[in-house]
């Protein structure tokens, strides 16, 4: 009996880590890039809620190394958007980069040409941008955290 349990257990376990349909897994994460546009805080909501509903803690995405930023990049090339929030944020302290997934400063980086730069004196949320004439070629860009833009939710690819 208890052996079945355990095999039960397993079997479930080996359905649930996976990441569901309309989402794309890469290494230990799956991705979801949104069809609607958000501000940065109603998208972080949205990833939140949308991760719940499968059980995981979910947020916008983290893109702490070369291989995610590439392979997102890959991602956003297949969609009619050409830009969208990724979860790196400055609003705490100007300058300072930290990603809203788990606090930490951001390390790696992937910004464009002239960015960040704050413009306004309002630009603290983050972006993949594609703007190819200039120069943006799935680059980082600071933006207005109003500004409405599709986004790119992250969770875990195993069960939390
Ligand atoms: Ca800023
Ligand atoms: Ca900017």
């Amino acid at each position: 009996m208890k052996s079945q349990v355990v095999i039960l257990l397993s079997v479930l376990s080996a359905v649930l880590a996976r990441c569901p349909a309309d989402w794309d897994h890469y290494n230990d994460k799956c991705f979801f890039l949104s069809r609607d546009n958000e501000t940065f805080a109603g998208a972080l909501k949205l990833c939140e809620v949308i991760g719940a509903q499968y059980g995981r803690v979910a947020s916008l995405a983290t893109v702490d190394d070369a291989g995610t930023q590439s392979h997102l990049e890959g991602l956003v090339t297949k969609t009619s958007s050409l830009e969208y929030y990724i979860g790196a944020t400055d609003i705490v302290h100007e300058g300072t980069w930290v990603w809203v997934s788990n606090g930490q400063t951001a390390t790696y980086t992937n910004w464009g040409p002239f960015q960040p730069n704050n413009r306004g004196g309002a630009e603290n949320c983050a972006g993949i941008t594609y703007d190819i004439p200039n120069g943006f070629v799935g680059h980082w860009t600071d933006k207005p955290c109003t500004k409405e833009l599709p986004y790119i939710c992250e969770m875990p690819f195993r069960q939390a």
